[in-house]
């Protein structure tokens, strides 16, 4: 008798096998671009499911290594990373994945292009997307605020196609004291001639074998808090490739991205050239953040897809009670359910780079602008949690080997896991949510924008989805008026759910135009199928604020002994 094996999932050209991806472009792109851009996309989309992924592999089995010393004794802190990981920043370069949000060939539509690369590219990529998120983020900063001189030294660099002339950027805002209270920071920039020497300490620093870092510093003598913050620009290594006064203590040991170097670090007279004026050195990286944010829900909604992607073909090998676990009704609901998800996230995603593409060519409306500035922190906050929550259940779709390391799977979970807590934990961003609220008064703009396109989805199908999206608008504007007499605590307690609110439903129009719009093109089902899913969820979770429901909170985490 021959011993059974069970064959593993495999993966096609993630291009040609993401329809969505593929409708959406011919949603938003005239067709002279689509068919421009195409060829690349596909190519990137088989690469993605051979050798790019193989790198993947290879990096993740071999991650760096920290060396404090030379075998002489002498301090070196050099970091150590495999060739894949070196090879995958080669890749980075070629493929443009940073350059051509910057070339804008397309105009306001080059990010478009530029993320449905990095959305093939980045689950494949053992988290390579994470330098290129800071690289990209760092250029927009510099393009912003960098003066001149500092912007023609860095600039080509960060943006470069040539692998040679290719620079990546660390972010190094964290210290002890927090990553999100950045108020604290507490490395003093001295002056040095034109120039600073940084002295401080500096919590995480991924991406450490970057060619350069933005950084904040308190001038010396500058008043405390963040006001009193100013950004800098670093060059990490001298002409002999030794760190410029930079002492590495060592590299953290991750729950996940395992490839990435992510070191703790001493800044001990690192010199530092000013980005822009002294202060607002918040505001300024804030520019860097919400890049990398956008980089963090891309990433959120490649690792659903390519969850979701492993756990399908696996559902078409396996046989199990004597028929194949695709053609068990339970299964085949479970792994609906997450298309739904991974289908909602992705609409949000791209409505949010969309509108980046608008803003930073300067066509951008103010109601654009504003909905921009409240969807960044909406869709990282959200995806970062579906993110999670749907490579749990589709590493459960694979049973016992989905729980075990060297199948691959548990580090979809791991690699997921970082996506809410990186970047702005999800409460943070619900804080953020509410800034944008009330600073950029960015809510209606964005309900106004979501009204019509429920306007644009016509079709009896769709007319109860459309019902149901237009009473969640209705009863967000009411929260909000209601919210003006509203404490901070009170605002601050229900932060969170008001932005899965506004998440679901702007998610809700967004889906239910583009199944309209399918319907009407190509007489697809299947995109008005998942709108109706979407929308006959909940939209909006309830929002207890009050002061009894507050008190009850307190009282459930215990006495306030210690
Ligand atoms: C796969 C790819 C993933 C990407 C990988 C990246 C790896 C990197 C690893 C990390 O380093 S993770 C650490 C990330 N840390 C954070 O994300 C910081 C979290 N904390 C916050 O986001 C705080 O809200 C923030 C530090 C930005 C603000 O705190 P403050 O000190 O209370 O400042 P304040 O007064 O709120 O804001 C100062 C100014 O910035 C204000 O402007 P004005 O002075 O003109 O009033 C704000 O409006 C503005 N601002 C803040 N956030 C903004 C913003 N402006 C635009 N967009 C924003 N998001």
């Amino acid at each position: 008798m021959t011993e059974f094996f069970q064959g593993g999932p495999q993966l096609g050209n993630q291009y040609d096998d993401d329809s969505l991806l593929q409708a959406y472009l011919r949603w938003r792109l005239p067709s002279a671009m689509r068919d421009e851009i195409e060829p690349g996309l596909r190519r990137l989309g088989a690469r993605a499911a051979t050798d790019i992924l193989a790198l993947g592999d290879a990096a993740e089995a071999d991650p760096p290594r920290h060396v404090p010393f030379d075998a002489w004794g002498q301090r070196v802190d050099r970091i150590e990373t495999s060739p894949a990981w070196q090879a995958l920043d080669r890749i980075s370069a070629e493929e443009g994945l940073v350059a051509i949000g910057y070339e804008r060939r397309h105009g306001a539509l080059s990010r478009i292009d530029q993320f449905a690369r990095l959305y093939l590219f980045s689950p494949s990529s053992a988290t390579y997307s994470c330098p290129l998120a800071m690289t990209d983020g760092a250029a927009r900063c510099l393009e912003l605020y960098g003066g001149a001189e500092l912007t023609e030294r860095m600039l080509p660099h960060l943006t470069s196609r040539d692998p040679a002339r290719f620079w990546t950027s660390g972010q190094w805002m964290t210290e002890r004291t927090g990553g999100s209270d950045v108020s604290l920071t507490s490395t003093i920039a001295a002056r040095d001639g034109r120039g600073y020497r940084l002295h401080g300490t500096k919590w995480f620093t991924s991406a450490t074998t970057a060619q350069v870092a933005l950084t904040l510093a308190r001038i010396e003598g500058a008043p405390s808090g963040s006001k009193g913050l100013s950004l800098f620009a670093i060059e990490l290594r001298d002409a002999d490739g030794m760190l410029r006064n930079i002492r590495v203590h060592r590299l953290k040991e991750k729950l996940g991205t395992r490839a990435l170097p992510t070191a703790e670090l001493s800044l001990e007279g690192t010199p530092a050239i000013l980005v822009g004026e002294p202060g607002d050195g918040v505001r300024k990286i804030a520019a860097l953040l919400n890049i990398t944010r956008l980089y963090n829900a891309c990433a959120a909604v490649a690792g659903m897809r390519r969850a979701i992607a492993l756990a399908r073909d696996y559902a078409r090998r396996r046989n199990a009670f004597g028929k194949r676990l695709i053609d068990h009704p339970l299964h085949v609901r479970t792994l609906a359910r997450l298309e739904v998800e991974c289908e909602a996230g992705f609409h949000l995603v791209f409505r949010a780079i969309e509108l980046l593409g608008k803003e930073e060519v300067g066509e951008a409306t103010p109601s654009e602008s504003a909905q921009l500035r409240l969807l960044t922190p909406v869709v990282k906050l959200y995806t970062g949690k579906q993110a999670v929550a749907v490579a749990s259940e589709a590493i459960e779709a694979f049973g016992g080997v989905g729980y075990i390391e060297d199948s691959g799977l548990p580090r979809l979970l791991r690699d997921a896991q970082v996506l809410s807590i990186w970047e702005g934990t999800t409460n943070v961003l619900s804080l953020d949510v509410l800034r944008a609220m009330e600073r950029a008064d960015a809510l209606e703009p964005l309900l106004a924008d979501s009204c019509a396109r429920l306007d644009r989805a016509k079709g009896q199908e769709l007319a109860e989805s459309v019902t149901r999206t237009r009473s969640a608008v209705e009863r967000l504007r009411l929260l909000v008026r209601r919210s003006a007499s509203a404490s901070s605590d009170e605002r601050e307690a229900g932060a969170r759910s008001l932005s899965y609110g506004i998440a679901r439903t702007a998610a809700a129009g967004l889906l239910l135009e583009h199944a309209a719009w399918r319907a009407q093109t190509d007489g697809d089902r299947r995109s008005g199928i998942v709108a109706r899913r979407w929308c006959a969820g909940e939209l909006l979770p309830p929002i207890d604020v009050g002061e009894a429901g507050r008190a009850e909170d307190r009282l459930l985490m215990g006495p306030d002994s210690r």
